[in-house]
C-alpha cells in the first residue's frame, strides 16, 4: 500500500493493535505539552500516578490561558505546577512567554513525532509535520508516565489544494473555506492530510494557521509535510537539527479526498455562532464593530502581526473600536519590537496585551452588552468571550485590521499590494529568559495552595442502573456549554467542587440545584456531543453531579475519550425517534450494563411506562474495563 504521511508516523510509533480503521492503537507519545487551564488537573493526576520517571522525550508545562490573576488563585496554580515540573523534570514556561502551541511549534515540535497536549489545539504543529494530537488531560498525565496514547485509529482525509491565494486572502481564509465544506463535525475520527502544488506557497506559519482550526472540524489531528518552507521555519528558529524532509508516498491511500483551488477562494468570516456559520465578507460589510482582537494560537505569528502594522502604520484605529493585540510568543513580541512594527500598532491606538491567549478563551477584554466583536481566533461559540449577547465573528488578520480601521466589517482586497509583502527575518533572536529547565529532583517536597482540590473518583459500574433524565440538548453542544470558562472561571479550574456550581449555567441557569434532588440522571444530546474544547472538567463536573450517562446521536471524539476516563457512559440512540421521544423528567433503568462487550453493543432500557428502549455503545474493550472500574484512574490504581 502507498503511505499517507499520518499513517507513516502510526506506523513507526505503533506499540500494539493494527493501523485499520475503527481498531484500538496504542502509540509511543514523543512530547507532551500541558497548559495550566488543563494542566492543574493533569499535574494531579500526576502525582496521583507519581511515575519514578517521564517516559517521554520530552514534555513542557506552559502557563498560557489564567494569566490575569485577579486573586491568588491562578498564581498558587503557576507555583504548583512549577514545582511539579522541578519534582518530574518538566520544561516549565513562564507566564508572559506566549501561547502554548506558537511556542511549541518554535521551540520543540519535530516532523514525524507524536506529540499529546492537553488542549484541543495541540494539531498546530502538524503544521511542521508533527502528528500532534489533543487530548484529555489524564490521557496527557498517562502518557507522561507510561510514554503511550491509546486511540481508535481514524480514518485519513487527503485536502489537495492547487493555484495559488489571491491578494488579501490569506490562509485563515483557506480553513474558514474548509469548514464551510465540511462543518464543525466533519473531521470527526479523520486526521487531515494536506499535499498539492498549493501548499508550496504557505509558509510554516500559515499551515500551522490550517492544523490548528482543523480542531474545529473535529478532527483528530491535521498534517502537512515537511519540505523547503519547514526548513526556512527552522532556520529561522535555530533549530535545523531537529529538522527533516516527510512526505507521504506519491498516489498514497486516502479514505477520503476533497480538492481545493486557492485561487477561487475569497476572504470569509465565521458569523456568530459557530466556527462553520461561514459567509463571505463582502456580503456582512454593512456590520459595525465594537471591538477587534487580533491573536490567539490561530493567528499570532510573525507575519500576521507584521501584516497588521503595515495595514495600521501611519493611520489610526476607529473612534468607535477597541483594537487588542495578543502576540503568540515573547519571540514575536520581541522581533515586532526591534523591527520598528510595534510602534507603529501602538501609534495607531492599539491596546497591546500579554503574550497568552487573553481575550480568546474570556480572560479580559468582553465585548460591551450586544457588542460585535471580529477576532482571528478559533471558536465563537456563544458566550465564549464573556459576553452572553455578544456576536462574535472569525476572520483573517488582514480583514480584522482594515475594519479596526473603518468601523465596519471591510473587505481586505481594498488593501495596496505592498501590505503583503513581508520579508521574514532570516533569524529570529531567541528569547530564551521565560523557559525554566528542571532536572528531575523526585524527592522534591511542595506545599499546594487552599483553592487546589482533590479530584473526585467515582465508584464502580453497577449492573443495573435506575436515572432520570435531568435535560435534553440539541446539537453541537461545546465544552464551553457544558462548564464555561472565562476570568471569573478559570481560576476555579483545580476546584471541581467550586467549579459545578457552574456547569451548564449558561444554557439552563438552575442546572446545579436540580442535580442536587436527583441521584443518578442521564442527559440526551443531538449531534457531536462535547465539541470545542478538550477540558476533562466537562466530564469530571458531571461526574461529580451524579451524571451517569450520556445518550447523543454522536460525539466530539475528545470529549467522548474524556467521559469514558471519568466513568460516564457515551451510549448512542438505537432508534432516533427516541431521541425525539424522551423528555426531561422521564426515568428509565438501563439493565445488564456488566455483560456489554464488543460483541454485545445493545443496551436495553426500561421506562417507568414499561415500554423497553435500546441504546448502542461503540466502546472497545479496554474502553469498557475502564468504565467498568470507574474510569481511568480507578482502571490504573487496580
Ligand atoms: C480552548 O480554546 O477552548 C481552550 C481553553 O484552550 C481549551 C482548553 C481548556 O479548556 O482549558 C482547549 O482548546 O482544549
Ligand atoms: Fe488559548 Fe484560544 Fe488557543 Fe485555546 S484557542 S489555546 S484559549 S489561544
Amino acid at each position: 500500500m502507498r503511505k499517507s504521511l499520518a499513517y507513516k508516523i502510526l506506523e513507526k510509533n505503533l506499540i500494539s493493535g493494527q493501523l485499520v480503521s475503527g481498531n484500538e492503537i496504542t502509540i509511543k507519545v514523543n512530547q507532551t505539552l500541558t497548559q495550566d487551564s488543563t494542566g492543574t488537573m493533569v499535574y494531579l493526576q500526576l502525582s496521583a500516578i507519581d511515575p519514578k520517571e517521564i517516559m517521554t522525550d520530552l514534555s513542557v508545562a506552559y502557563v498560557d490561558h489564567n494569566t490575569l490573576q485577579i486573586g491568588f488563585e491562578n498564581a498558587d496554580d503557576h507555583e504548583f505546577i512549577s514545582n511539579c515540573c522541578k519534582k518530574y523534570g518538566i520544561i516549565f514556561s513562564k507566564p508572559g512567554n506566549g501561547i502554548c502551541h506558537q511556542l511549541h511549534l518554535e521551540n520543540f515540535a519535530k516532523p514525524g513525532d507524536v506529540i499529546l497536549g492537553s488542549d484541543s489545539h495541540t494539531p498546530t504543529c502538524g503544521g511542521i509535520g508533527s502528528l500532534a494530537i489533543g487530548a484529555g488531560g489524564l490521557d496527557v498525565a498517562i502518557a507522561m508516565a507510561k510514554g503511550i496514547y491509546t486511540l481508535k485509529m481514524p480514518k485519513i482525509m487527503n485536502v489537495h489544494l492547487t493555484g495559488k491565494l489571491n491578494h488579501g486572502v490569506s490562509s485563515k481564509d483557506i480553513i474558514l473555506n474548509i469548514l464551510k465544506i465540511l462543518s464543525v463535525k466533519g473531521g470527526v475520527n479523520y486526521i487531515v492530510e494536506y499535499s498539492g502544488e498549493g501548499i508550496k506557497n504557505l509558509s510554516a506559519n500559515d499551515r500551522a494557521t490550517i492544523s490548528n482550526m482543523g480542531a474545529e472540524l473535529g478532527a483528530t489531528t491535521s498534517i502537512f509535510p515537511s519540505d523547503e518552507n519547514t526548513l526556512k521555519y527552522f532556520h529561522q528558529n535555530n533549530r535545523e537539527y531537529d529538522f527533516k524532509y516527510l512526505s507521504a508516498d506519491k498516489n498514497a491511500h486516502y479514505d477520503k479526498k476533497i480538492e481545493i483551488n486557492l485561487s477561487e477562494i475569497i476572504p470569509l468570516a465565521a458569523c456568530p455562532h459557530s466556527p462553520d456559520n461561514i459567509k463571505e465578507i463582502s456580503s456582512l460589510t454593512n456590520i459595525k464593530v465594537d471591538q477587534v482582537a487580533i491573536g490567539s494560537c490561530t493567528n499570532s505569528s510573525y507575519k500576521d502581526l507584521v501584516k497588521v502594522s503595515k495595514i495600521l502604520k501611519g493611520k489610526k484605529v476607529n473612534e468607535a473600536v477597541s483594537l487588542v493585540i495578543s502576540p503568540g510568543s515573547s519571540k514575536i513580541l520581541n522581533q515586532l519590537s526591534e523591527e520598528g512594527y510595534l510602534s507603529s500598532l501602538i501609534l495607531s491606538g492599539a491596546r497591546i496585551l500579554e503574550n497568552a491567549c487573553g481575550p480568546c478563551i474570556g480572560m479580559g477584554q468582553s465585548p460591551k452588552s450586544s457588542g460585535v466583536s471580529l477576532r482571528t481566533f478559533n471558536r465563537n461559540f456563544k458566550g465564549r468571550c464573556g459576553t452572553n449577547d455578544a456576536d462574535v465573528f472569525l476572520c483573517s488578520p488582514e480583514t480584522a485590521a482594515i475594519s479596526a480601521l473603518t468601523g465596519y466589517i471591510t473587505d481586505p482586497r481594498k488593501l495596496e499590494k505592498e501590505v503583503f509583502t513581508i520579508n521574514e527575518p532570516k533569524k529570529y533572536k531567541d528569547v530564551k529568559g521565560f523557559f525554566v529547565s528542571n532536572e528531575k529532583n523526585i524527592n522534591y517536597k511542595f506545599n499546594i495552595g487552599p483553592n487546589i482540590k482533590p479530584f473526585p473518583l467515582k465508584d464502580s459500574l453497577e449492573n443495573s442502573l435506575k436515572c432520570t433524565i435531568i435535560m435534553k440538548l440539541g446539537d453541537n453542544i461545546s465544552t464551553d456549554d457544558i462548564v464555561p470558562s472565562d476570568a471569573k472561571l478559570l481560576p476555579f479550574r483545580s476546584n471541581i467542587p467550586e467549579l459545578s456550581k457552574h456547569c451548564f449555567k449558561k444554557i439552563s441557569p438552575d442546572f446545579f440545584e436540580k442535580t442536587s434532588t436527583i441521584k443518578n440522571s442521564l442527559i440526551i444530546a443531538g449531534d457531536n456531543y462535547g465539541q470545542g474544547s478538550s477540558r476533562e472538567h466537562a466530564a469530571i463536573v458531571p461526574m461529580n453531579l451524579g451524571i451517569r450517562v450520556i445518550a447523543a446521536k454522536s460525539f466530539a471524539r475528545i470529549h467522548r475519550s474524556n467521559l469514558i476516563n471519568f466513568g460516564i457512559l457515551p451510549l448512542k440512540f438505537k432508534n432516533i425517534s427516541d431521541y425525539v421521544n424522551l423528555s426531561e423528567g422521564d426515568s428509565l433503568v438501563l439493565g445488564d450494563l456488566l455483560s456489554i462487550n464488543e460483541s454485545n453493543r445493545t443496551i436495553s432500557a426500561k421506562l417507568s411506562s414499561d415500554k423497553e428502549i435500546y441504546f448502542e455503545h461503540d466502546l472497545t474493550e479496554n474502553e469498557i474495563a475502564i468504565i467498568k472500574s470507574g474510569g481511568k484512574l480507578n482502571y490504573y490504581s487496580n
